[in-house]
């Protein structure tokens, strides 16, 4: 495995221990990285404290709502005079009102559309924009995507045209940054069951579904996308920036 020796990151995104963002950031840690993490809201602080904490009671953990902007502001003083620097910074944070995600798309509201574009894609410019004056060596920023970004997806609705938003806002901070030798990234995995799969209506059906179709004949699992988030991390991927990497056991090639 790549090494992560010496680097500083921050995870934003922890909600479980089924989390993506912690699928990454485990991988990362085990990579030699040191990590920061946010949380959203108090009732997730302590599923954060009790997963961030096994990396030492030293560990960063810090409130984060990606809608605030003078707690974005708050966390990268917090991480700027700690760490001191930055290197790695993951986004694995989305939302939308749960009726948007039920129904036609044709019927989404204006405030359920401003919603998830707030917090799914300006979030990414808002905190790609914080965290660039502290990568001051260079850096690797890596967001979580998903196919109804591209295809239609029965259900993923205004999701599905925020993270469209967030795969074009990847390619503008890309061309923005690299200057400063910052990568900015997307992964676009395939299903995997987290608290924010939770709930959604046929969620196992889409998990069979894939499992039949993708040409690997399975679903991808989160070692695996941890795995590509440390190689997006290091200098392996050291030319790569701008892109959206399928991870997602060949499903996007297919076209039926
Ligand atoms: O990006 C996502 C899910 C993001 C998400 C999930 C929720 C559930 C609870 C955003 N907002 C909310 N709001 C809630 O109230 N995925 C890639 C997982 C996902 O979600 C779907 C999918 C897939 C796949 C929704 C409908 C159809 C497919």
């Amino acid at each position: 495995m790549a090494t992560l020796e010496g680097k500083l990151g921050i995870v934003f995104g922890v909600a479980n221990k089924r989390s993506i963002a912690w699928a990454i950031a485990q991988a990362w840690h085990a990579a030699g990285a040191r990590l920061a993490f946010t949380y959203q809201g108090e009732r997730l602080k302590s599923n954060v404290e009790e997963l961030a904490g096994a990396f030492g009671a030293d560990t960063l953990i810090l409130p984060c709502d990606v809608t605030r902007d003078e707690e974005i502001a708050a966390v990268f003083q917090s991480v700027g005079s700690t760490f001191g620097r930055l290197d790695l910074m993951l986004h694995s944070v989305a939302f939308a009102p749960k009726e948007a995600l039920e129904g036609r798309f044709v019927d989404t509201t204006r405030e359920a559309f401003r919603v998830a574009h707030d917090v799914s894609a300006y979030s990414l410019v808002a905190l790609a924009r914080a965290a660039a004056p502290l990568m001051s060596g260079g850096g690797s920023i890596v967001a979580m995507s998903y196919y109804g970004a591209e295809k239609v997806v029965p259900h993923y609705n205004v999701m599905g045209v925020a993270k469209a938003a967030l795969e074009a806002s990847t390619r503008y901070l890309a061309s923005d940054l690299g200057t400063q030798k910052i990568r900015v990234n997307c992964i676009s995995a395939g299903p995997v069951n987290t608290l924010a799969a939770r709930g959604i209506a046929g969620f196992s059906d889409m998990l069979r579904h894939y499992e039949a179709h993708a040409p690997l004949k399975r679903n991808v699992l989160p070692e695996e996308l941890g795995a590509t988030g440390v190689f997006l991390a290091s200098e392996g991927a050291a030319a790569i920036t701008g892109q959206v990497l399928y991870v997602d056991c060949g499903y996007q090639i297919m076209g039926m």
